[in-house]
């Protein structure tokens, strides 16, 4: 199997300046008639990428063509001399209700969709499925409008026919050239929740939100978050929506969690549908944030596009970072930065530590599902908020205005996007390029040194990134580092920006008159791993005392990182300080304020964040160090956990930040409570209690960590209450998968047999095996196999039915690298039978290939 490279790129041989299509929906037999008005740019013949198609005729310039003319294989058709300009017409047929890859067209629930991204396209009709080909789309669908009342596509409706045979055919028209890839084609019932938008020119545009029947309601957020996301957009960028229309579809079938067709979103509908009694406000949080993500792709993605999928980074770090900041100004920028940043300590660090090690633009890619990781993703967004802190957010935002305008309506690369940011700050970004071509994580190790005579801070930095799966030799980056010094004794502060392109650099700060305490790396100003000497007491010095809530949570991270290795180096369980007690009561005494960032600071760091610090993972010292200090901290602060428990009061639901800090707290407080002798009564209390089904699954979770008597009681109301609903039966099957006993592998079989599971549905899959292996880390990582067994044959099982989803669950089992011998030894064997099985997808072959050799 040939992976492409990034260094092969050429540029089509052909534009298709129109694309007529005309779909005539069937559930086995659905016929696709394309009319594409091509024009030649260079030499070669005319490329048409095609899968999984049936193709039924050809004709070149109102001609059949003959097949002497023509070479078709199953990767595609090419035509040999087509002349410089003409009209291809092909006509395919397809079958939607077989496709459960949920790539391309496909019949799920009743509702035909589509998913184009990233080469999904191919899967519809013969067409040059890559980004760079740009075309403005003519789309008809046909079909029985009794049996599907809404027949939606990109752009505008300018048609509706009555055909003879009592079937219907619906026109839309976008008029921004796209790639295919941004294509989308919906055809189902549904409720409309509908809104308008007046832009800050004055158009108005028609807001349509199309979801399962009887949930209409559940949409109403989420159309409000769109309108807070479209004025948002235009009073931090400057940018306006462009089409008259803007819709919504919500379907529960889908691999991502969105995609940003122009005009025409489809969203998995756990990203869409939210009430009290259905959704979280994590959920909520979530919610706001991806409906402003694909909003926000109007401008960066859709009009300027990438040039080929290595550049992907180019729109998702982009945009998730234009997310990020909608939420930190909606929601709270403390939490929402946090929320980041443990995902890059979680996911993006054990990614570069995995076989799938990648930079934010890949150089090479088999499989491009693969790629859409919190690499190119997330740490794609912390690099362009390094840009941003470099810059400054007046020229970095002047960066951004100019690579839009220069570039509407191409398909550009990571390059030219830099190439803009430097012109328009005047500020030579060559080194600073580097981070989208050389992967990993960097360490950066500091020292400090005060000279009270001469009143100087000498800082010592020194950077190193270790070698990756991908790449062994790597050179110094452009690391921003912001810091806060704190004086203590006068309580002074200042802030500094020190920005490090050497391999080790010193900086020094001059005026500083008493003994000062430095805060590292405030707000995660890079994504690297920073190492300072600090002892317990200075970590908790900061997170007392700086400024920033980021930082102090982030030292709270910090103390118990070294506690916890302080004690694993010992062979001892960690044991509690008096300061900590003392700062933990004075958090839960003190008067309500800053409730979220309190949650924070009092809750340990996570398995999957520690394990990061490890090499080789010490899994078992790790999970009884956390479950020692839980215990600990329940058993010492319980008369201060339940005060606070107590002050917090319930309020009827909504969703707003001071509840959202309340709600936080409380289920914190009760995390620890569960484990005392209070614990069944006052989770139960809470349980029953709840107006909202975040404070019902703060209980439902404290009480399965405590192993708590009543907890089967009160899953089995939850499910038995929602037996309907899958928004919450997905919660309840995560439950259930994160049961921290042996009892779970059959309780997971059980649930497989559940009416409401399906293997064809990835959300029903992965709210059982997703939790399953990022969150239950005990019998995910069981020393006799059996939780790694499992997922193996999970992985087998979907590879022929939805290889994309089989090849994301694969994940945590690809690092066998990093576990003790014996662990390694079962994960490779695992890997090894994979490999050794039947066919296997492209998507599957990569990670499993890359994780053996
Ligand atoms: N483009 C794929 C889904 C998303 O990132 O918005
Ligand atoms: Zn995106």
């Amino acid at each position: 199997r040939q992976p492409k490279r990034l260094v092969d790129y050429q540029a089509p041989a052909f534009v298709i300046e129109q694309t007529l299509l005309r779909v005539e929906l069937d559930p086995v037999a659905t016929r696709v008639y394309s009319k594409l008005k091509f024009r030649r740019q260079t030499a070669g013949s005319l490329w048409l990428d095609g899968q999984a198609l049936q193709l039924i005729s050809i004709r070149l310039n109102d001609a059949p063509l003959g097949e002497d003319a023509y070479q078709l294989s199953d990767k595609g058709l090419a035509i040999n001399e087509p002349g410089d300009v003409g009209i291809l017409e092909v006509v395919t047929q397809l079958n939607p209700e077989q496709n459960t890859a949920l790539e391309g067209l496909y019949l799920a629930d009743g509702v035909y969709c589509t998913q184009c991204e990233a080469e999904g396209f191919r899967r519809i009709t013969y067409y040059p499925d890559r980004p760079d080909v740009l075309s403005v789309f003519t789309t008809t669908i046909v079909a029985d409008q009794a049996q599907l009342p809404f027949l939606l596509s990109n752009g505008n409706k300018i048609a509706t026919e009555q055909l003879a045979d009592g079937r219907t055919a619906v026109t839309w028209h976008d008029p921004f050239p796209k790639p295919s890839y941004l294509f989308a084609l919906v055809a189902g019932d549904f409720d409309v929740l509908a809104d308008r938008f007046v832009t800050a020119s004055g158009r108005e545009v028609v807001l349509e939100f199309f979801v399962e029947k009887g949930k209409g309601r559940r949409a109403a957020f989420a159309l409000a978050a769109l309108q807070r996301a479209m004025r948002w957009d235009e009073q931090r960028f400057g940018l306006e929506y462009d089409l008259d229309r803007y819709m919504v579809v919500a379907v529960d079938f889908f691999n991502m969690g969105a995609m940003e067709n122009k005009g025409l979103n489809i969203f998995n509908s756990k990203y869409v549908l939210a009430d009290e009694q259905t959704a979280t406000d994590n959920d909520y949080y979530h919610i706001e944030s991806i409906i402003g993500h694909e909003y926000f792709h109007n401008w960066t993605g859709n009009r300027v596009t990438c040039r080929d999928w290595f550049q992907l980074s180019l729109k998702e770090g982009l945009t998730v970072f234009r997310d990020q900041e909608f939420s930190a100004d909606m929601a709270s920028a403390t939490l929402s930065r946090i929320d980041a940043v443990k995902l890059i300590r979680t996911a993006q660090f054990a990614e570069d530590a995995s076989p799938m090690a990648h930079p934010i633009r890949p150089e090479q890619v088999l499989e491009m599902n693969n790629f859409y990781t919190v690499t190119v993703y997330d740490k794609g967004a912390e690099v362009i908020r390094m840009l941003q802190t470099l810059l400054g957010r007046e020229r970095f935002t002047a960066g951004h205005q100019l690579y839009l305008e220069r570039h509407d309506g191409q398909a550009v690369t990571c390059d030219d996007f830099v190439q803009a940011m430097q012109d328009a700050s005047g500020v030579d970004l060559q080194q600073f390029r580097l981070w989208y071509s050389q992967s990993g994580t960097p360490e950066v190790s500091v020292t400090q040194v005060y000279d009270a005579a001469a009143q100087q801070l000498r800082l010592t930095l020194t950077q190193h990134t270790p070698a990756t799966a991908d790449q062994h030799s790597k050179q110094p980056l452009v690391i921003p580092v912001k810091i806060e010094i704190l004086q203590p004794q006068t309580k002074l502060r200042q802030q500094a920006l020190l920005v490090l392109t050497a391999a080790t650099q010193e900086f020094v700060i001059a005026e500083i008159a008493t003994a000062p305490l430095v805060v590292w790396l405030e707000d995660f100003s890079a994504p690297v791993k920073l190492h300072c000497q600090y002892t317990a007491e200075q970590w908790l010095s900061i997170a007392a005392q700086a400024s920033n809530g980021f930082a102090r949570w982030d030292a709270m991270q910090q103390y118990w990182s070294l506690m916890l290795r302080q004690a694993l180096r010992s062979n001892e369980l960690p044991q509690l300080s008096t300061e900590l007690l003392a700062f933990y009561r004075q958090l839960l005494r003190q008067p309500l304020q800053d409730l979220a960032l309190t949650a924070e600071l009092l809750q340990l760091p996570d398995f999957e964040t520690l394990a990061g610090q490890y090499q080789p993972i010490p899994v078992d010292a790790l999970l009884d160090a956390l479950q020692h200090l839980t215990l600990q901290l329940a058993t010492l602060l319980q008369d201060d956990f339940s005060y606070c428990y107590q002050q917090l009061l319930f309020a009827p639901y909504q969703y707003q930040q001071q509840q959202v800090g309340q709600r936080a707290l409380r289920g914190l407080c009760l995390s620890y409570l569960a484990h005392t002798d209070a614990g069944e009564e006052l989770v139960e209390q809470q349980f029953q209690q709840a107006d909202n089904i975040t404070d019902q699954l703060a209980a439902l979770r404290a009480g399965q960590s405590a192993v708590l008597a009543a907890n089967d009681s009160r899953l089995s109301r939850l499910a038995e209450r929602f037996a309907d609903d899958v928004q919450v039966l997905d919660k309840y099957f995560s439950l259930v998968a994160t049961l921290p006993s042996e009892q779970v592998f059959t309780k997971l079989e059980q649930l497989t047999a559940h009416p409401a599971f399906s293997w064809k549905n990835p959300n029903r899959v992965r709210a059982l095996f997703s939790a399953f292996s990022l969150r239950n880390p005990q019998q995910f990582h069981r020393a006799d196999g059996q939780g790694y067994r499992l997922v193996a044959s999970v992985v087998a099982r979907l590879d022929a039915v939805n290889p994309q989803l089989a090849a994301r669950l694969i994940t945590p089992l690809l690092s066998w690298q990093r576990y003790d011998q014996h662990r390694q030894q079962l994960l490779r064997q695992l890997l090894q039978q994979l490999a050794s099985g039947s066919a296997m997808s492209d998507d599957l072959y990569e990670k499993v290939s890359k994780s053996l050799t």
